[in-house]
C-alpha cells in the first residue's frame, strides 16, 4: 500500500483540452473478440489500465499471441478453436468485466480453466452469470455454489437458451451472447432495461450477426468471426471526472476530445444538462461507436431526481454525480441504483462515508443516496476503498476544499485511468 497522497487545492479553474484514455469496456471486448476471431485484429487507443492488462494476460494464458506496442495492440486470432487449456490459473485482478465475459467464452471451450481475482472480485456475485451459463450445458463450480471466485469451468457442447435477464447488467448479457455465439441453435436474451451495447456493436464489426426485436436479442450459434481494425474511443466514464470538475470548479472551461458517445452510455450528459451545466457536444462520427468532443464550463447547478431507465446509462458515473450534487442548490435524489452495492466496493456506502468526511450532506438509502446542496467542502483524510472511481471522485472533490485532502489508496486509479493525476495537473498549468 502506498502512502496517503496529499491533494492540495490549486485554487484556480481548470482550463484546456484533454484526450482521456480509451474506453475500458470496448478495450476488454476488443481483446476478447480479437482472440476468438480468425485473422489479425489491430486495436488503436487501447486502454493500458490494469483491468485491460488482466484481460490480455488471461488470453495469452489461453494460447493467444498478443503484441503490445507503443501505439497499438495486435491480436493474432485463429478462431474459437485456437484457445487451449491454460496450464495456469487465469487471474482477472480487479476486473468484473474480465471475469464475467471470459466465462461466456470459456463456457463453450472443451477444456478446464480456473478463474481467480483480488479480494474485491472475491466478493462480487457471479451466480448471475454462472447460473444461466450452466443452462447452456457448461459445468461451472465455485464458492457458494458457483457464486464467488475461485471459479472452475469445464466448457463445451452448448445448446442455445431463452433467458430473461433478472438484473440490468451488460456483463451478464455479454457473457450470454458470447456463449450463444458458440452454442447449437439460437440463443434469445430478454433485456427489459437497455444496458451498454458494445458487445452487440462489436459482433457486427467482426463480421458476425445479432438481431434485436423489441426487448429480445437473438444470437445464432456457430458464428465464425473475422479479425478487424478497432479504434477505441475515449472513455466517457473517465471523461466524467473532468466534465464534473469543469462544472464545479469556478472559472473552468475544459474540452474533452474524441470521447465515446454511445447512446447507452451518455446518461451523465442528460443529468448534467438537467442540473444546469453548460455543456456542448460536437459529434464527429455516428458509425458504430459514435465519437465526439465535449466542452464543459463552470455553471450554477440545481438538484434533480435521477432513477429508472437512466441508471444503467450512468451507473459508473454515480460517485462523481454525487459530488456534482453537493455543489447544486437543493436536493438530489439518486434511486433505483442498488447495483452500486456490488461494484468494486459497495459504492453507496463508500461515497456516502468518504464525501461525508469532507463535509458533504449526503446519506445512503436502500437503492441510492440523497444529497443536499450547496455545501462548502473541507479538507480531511479519505480512503478510495481500493475502488478507482471512488478514488478519482475524492481527488476531484479536493479541487474544492479549503485545506488539503489526504487520499489513501490513490493507486486504485490505475485500474481505468493510469495518468489521471497528471491530467488534473495538466489542466491547471494551461
Ligand atoms: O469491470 P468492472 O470492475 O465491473 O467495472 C465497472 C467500473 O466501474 O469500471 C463496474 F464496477 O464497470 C462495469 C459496469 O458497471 C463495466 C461493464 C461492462 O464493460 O460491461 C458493465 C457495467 O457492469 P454491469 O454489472 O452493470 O454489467
Amino acid at each position: 500500500m502506498e502512502a496517503k497522497k496529499r491533494l492540495s487545492n490549486p485554487n484556480s479553474g481548470l482550463n484546456g483540452e484533454l484526450q482521456v484514455p480509451g474506453d475500458k469496456s470496448i478495450s476488454h471486448r476488443s481483446i476478447m473478440f480479437g482472440s476468438v476471431a480468425e485473422g489479425k485484429t489491430v486495436i488503436h487507443n487501447f486502454l493500458m489500465g490494469e483491468d485491460c492488462l488482466s484481460t490480455i494476460s488471461c488470453f495469452r494464458k489461453l494460447g493467444v499471441e498478443i503484441d503490445v506496442t507503443e501505439d497499438k495492440v495486435i491480436v493474432y486470432g485463429k478462431g474459437w478453436d485456437q484457445l487451449t487449456e491454460p496450464a495456469e490459473i487465469l487471474d482477472v485482478g480487479n476486473s468484473g468485466t474480465t471475469t464475467r465475459l471470459i466465462m461466456g467464452i470459456l463456457a463453450g471451450r472443451p477444456f478446464h480453466s480456473v478463474l481467480i481475482g483480488d479480494s474485491s472480485i472475491a466478493k462480487r456475485p457471479m451466480k448471475r452469470v454462472t447460473e444461466p451459463l450452466m443452462q447452456f450445458g457448461t459445468k461451472i463450480d465455485g464458492r457458494s455454489e458457483g457464486n464467488f471466485t475461485p471459479l472452475s469451468i469445464r466448457g463445451g457442447n452448448l445448446q442455445g437458451i431463452h433467458y430473461s435477464l433478472p438484473v440490468a447488467s451488460a456483463q451478464v448479457k455479454s457473457a450470454l451472447i458470447l456463449a450463444g455465439l458458440q452454442a447449437e441453435g439460437m440463443t434469445e436474451i430478454v433485456e427489459l432495461q437497455q444496458t451498454r451495447n458494445h458487445t452487440e456493436k462489436m459482433i457486427v464489426e467482426f463480421g458476425g450477426t445479432i438481431e434485436k426485436h423489441g426487448d429480445i436479442i437473438k444470437v445464432k450459434g456457430g458464428q465464425v468471426l473475422k479479425g478487424t481494425d478497432v479504434y477505441v474511443p475515449g472513455d466517457i466514464s473517465s471523461a466524467a471526472f473532468f466534465m464534473v470538475a469543469a462544472a464545479i470548479v469556478p472559472d473552468s472551461r475544459v474540452l474533452l476530445k474524441n470521447v465515446g458517445l454511445n447512446e447507452t452510455r451518455i446518461g451523465i450528459v442528460e443529468v448534467m444538462k438537467k442540473m444546469g451545466v453548460s455543456i456542448e457536444i460536437v459529434e464527429h462520427s455516428k458509425e458504430g461507436e459514435p465519437i465526439g468532443d465535449i466542452l464543459v464550463q463552470s455553471s450554477n447547478l440545481s438538484g434533480i431526481e435521477i432513477g429508472g431507465d437512466l441508471i444503467p446509462s450512468l451507473i459508473d458515473e454515480i460517485p462523481i454525480i454525487a459530488l456534482l450534487a453537493t455543489q447544486a442548490s437543493g436536493k438530489t435524489i439518486i434511486k433505483d441504483a442498488e447495483e452500486l452495492k456490488v461494484k468494486e466496493t459497495n459504492r453507496i456506502d463508500a461515497i456516502v462515508k468518504e464525501l461525508g468526511k469532507l463535509g458533504a450532506r449526503i446519506h445512503g438509502t436502500d437503492d441510492g443516496m440523497i444529497i443536499e446542496g450547496k455545501t462548502s467542502l473541507h479538507g480531511g483524510e479519505v480512503h478510495s476503498w481500493g475502488d478507482h472511481r471512488i478514488g478519482m471522485t475524492l481527488a476531484v472533490a479536493s479541487l474544492l476544499t479549503d485545506s488539503d485532502v489526504y487520499l489513501e489508496g490513490a493507486e486504485a486509479v490505475k485500474v481505468s485511468y493510469p495518468n489521471f493525476f497528471e491530467h488534473i495537473h495538466q489542466l491547471h498549468t494551461k
